[in-house]
């Protein structure tokens, strides 16, 4: 196997099956800078802007930051941020090569650069891939002033880690030139733009309220939905893109073919013509967003906890499961779809049928303990607000109970001396909080430990505590197939 590596020179050798960018990309100077250099950027808003350049041209090349970690540093500075993206689905196999990102710095190492871009007045857009966990929002919606980043950056405004921080350092060097920007969240959570608004907001009302009066005249932050499947990249899918490519491409991103972006229409300033290739530019994205949190987000939380204790890798190994399958199925018709607005003209039960064959696409590799990570914050925005809404109305959910049952069985046996470290961003309170409870012991226990991880609404309803807390219990004594298969077959 071929040990070099992508870069411009060795660019020109790729087989000719991979589709490369056009002249005007590799032309173009940098308009964004991105935080967050993930594999889903790299696969959903860089490919935008790529394709967006292709056909509207403009200087929207992307300086990306990395908070913390130099992985993504290490793996594109050395090809000049060139990479390949491999799009794999049932009847698609397409590869094409990725130009848009310039660079990367990682702001741990130097955290001037990046701050510096923006200073540049070329540059109109700020996005964000930082996960549910990057935003470090408490359960109110409100910055966390006790998040230990949180802490150290309203110590060290000028060096920040978080990303509230770090926006708002960025907006602080935007003043500097009095230009407008607009701060696009990328990331799952609902009104994702404004719960970044209110996180920075509170973070500078704390460090520079002087600034505040600036952003309101010149930042917007759009709400948008995102969605496209981008599992991490495997090591032998690395080795496969050698071979296939002839070189290694060390930041080598593979995907699903599907893809979509709706954008709330409220910018501050120039943005990427992005929807000349396919985003949607719209008034308002609530429900756009709520179907895709709900419907996708909320299927892989439903099914992941399940089964990762039925040691089941990947998320289409699940979905061949009979059990895993219909419950699914059955908890997205009768108990989510009923909470779900859709759209103007979408029909929901195409929407499911094609995020359930989305979920069953072989090529992709997505682990289940990838999308099972941060569990404490993803239920949060995915599966307690259904919750919420069905109880107010009276309805009984027993199948959504059932999978909110499976992220508290995950948490219990992780709690257990000995067990594997829970992946989340809050596992030490979680921990804390699930230790030493035997579910439907003691009532107060049961009580005390739904309203910590769940919230005070879902805390206080007695029958529904009960409830979730004799599944919780019957997981661990019959079995996750058992309890699962009883609540598919259930009369709805
Ligand atoms: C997944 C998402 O990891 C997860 O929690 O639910 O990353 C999901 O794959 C994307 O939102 C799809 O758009």
């Amino acid at each position: 196997m071929s040990a070099e590596r992508l870069d411009p020179a060795t660019a020109a050798r790729l087989p000719s099956d991979v589709e490369r960018p056009a002249r005007a990309v590799a032309a173009a100077g940098v308009g964004i800078v991105h935080l967050g250099p993930g594999a889903f950027h790299r696969a959903h808003q860089a490919a935008y802007t790529q394709a967006a350049m292709a056909v509207a041209g403009g200087n929207w090349a992307i300086r990306t930051v990395a908070l913390r970690s130099d992985r993504a540093r290490l793996a594109l500075e050395p090809q000049a941020g060139l990479y390949t993206l491999r799009e794999r689905g049932t009847e698609t196999d397409r590869w094409t090569l990725q130009a848009a990102i310039r660079d990367v710095v990682t702001a741990s190492n130097d955290a001037a650069s990046g701050l510096d871009t923006l200073i540049d007045p070329n540059v109109h857009v700020l996005t964000l891939t930082v996960t549910e966990a990057g935003y470090a929002l408490d359960t109110s919606g409100s910055l966390d002033h006790s998040h230990p980043d949180v802490v150290h950056d309203l110590e060290s405004p000028a060096v920040p880690c978080s990303a509230p921080g770090w926006v708002a350092a960025a907006l602080a060097a935007r003043r500097r030139i009095d230009a407008p920007l607009t701060v696009f969240s990328c990331d799952n959570l609902r009104s994702n733009g404004r719960a970044l608004e209110r996180a920075v907001r509170d973070f500078i009302q704390a460090t520079d309220p002087s600034l505040l009066g600036w952003v309101d005249d010149n930042v917007t932050f759009p709400n948008a939905m995102v969605d496209r499947i981008v599992p991490a990249t495997r090591p032998a899918e690395l080795d496969e893109a050698a071979k296939a490519l002839t070189v290694r491409d060390d930041a080598h991103t593979a995907c699903e073919p599907f893809t979509e972006w709706v954008i709330e229409k409220r910018f501050a300033t120039l943005i990427p013509a992005w929807e000349t290739v396919g985003a949607k530019l719209v008034d308002d994205v609530a429900t756009f967003e709520e179907t895709k949190l709900k419907l996708l987000n909320g299927a892989h939380s439903s099914l992941v906890y399940a089964a990762c204790a039925l040691d089941i890798e990947y998320v289409h190994e699940a979905m061949g499961h009979p059990v895993l399958e219909r419950y699914l199925r059955r908890l997205l018709d009768d108990e989510i779809r009923p909470h779900v607005v859709a759209p103007p003209g979408e029909d929901l039960v195409a929407r499911i049928d094609t995020v359930l064959d989305r979920f069953r696409n072989p090529h992709l590799g997505h682990r289940c303990a990838q999308i099972a990570m941060d569990g404490s914050l993803k239920i949060r925005e995915r599966l307690l607000p259904v919750a919420e809404t069905a109880l107010n109305e009276g309805r009984s959910i027993p199948l959504l109970t059932t999978a909110l049952a499976c992220w508290l069985h995950h948490v219990v046996r992780h709690a257990e001396p000995g067990a594997p470290a829970l992946l989340d961003a809050r596992a030490d309170q979680v921990l804390e909080i699930a230790r030493g409870w035997t579910p439907t012991r003691d009532a107060g226990q049961d009580r005390a430990v739904v309203k910590q991880l769940m919230g005070p609404k879902l805390g206080a309803d007695d029958a529904w505590v009960r409830g979730i807390s004799e599944t919780t219990r019957a997981l661990r004594e019959r079995g996750v197939e058992a309890v699962l298969e009883d609540a598919a077959r259930r009369e709805g």
